[in-house]
């Protein structure tokens, strides 16, 4: 699958868009963080690139750059949300098999209580 700037009918583009609502904790010039809708911990924000890649390997292969944006942003919500100190977990679930649902690559940043073992 070949990517473009935006889907029309991709969730998260439209919510990068502003066509539909969400609590938005953090923007640059090439990612929109939000809050999970339906949160696996106290702090559960969403980073985005504002690019529509299907998942973080097409976003590697196609604008590497931008993946590393996502991370940085990641590191100062951590910073701000006060979680920085005693840790968080970025994951990326890709396919399927992971979990994912939302065919836009998506960064996970969880913390805010101990996250006990990687698979669930
Ligand atoms: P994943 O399973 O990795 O594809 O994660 C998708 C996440 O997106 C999931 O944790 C729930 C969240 N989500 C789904 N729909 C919405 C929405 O409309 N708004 C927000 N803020 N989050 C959403």
């Amino acid at each position: 699958m070949t990517s473009s700037d935006t889907q029309p009918d991709c969730l998260f583009c439209r919510i990068v868009a502003g066509e539909i609502p969400a609590t938005v904790v953090a923007e640059t010039d090439t990612t929109v963080a939000f809050r999970d809708i339906n949160p696996h911990a106290p702090t559960h924000v969403l980073v985005v690139p504002r690019e529509h890649h299907q998942d973080a390997v097409e976003l590697a292969e196609q604008s590497p750059g931008v993946l590393a944006d996502l991370f940085t942003a990641a590191g100062r919500i951590a910073a701000a949300e006060g979680i920085a100190a005693d840790g968080y977990r970025l994951l990326f679930n890709t396919g399927a098999d992971a979990g994912q649902t939302v065919p836009h690559a998506h960064l996970h940043l969880l913390g805010g209580r101990p996250l006990g073992g990687l698979v669930g």
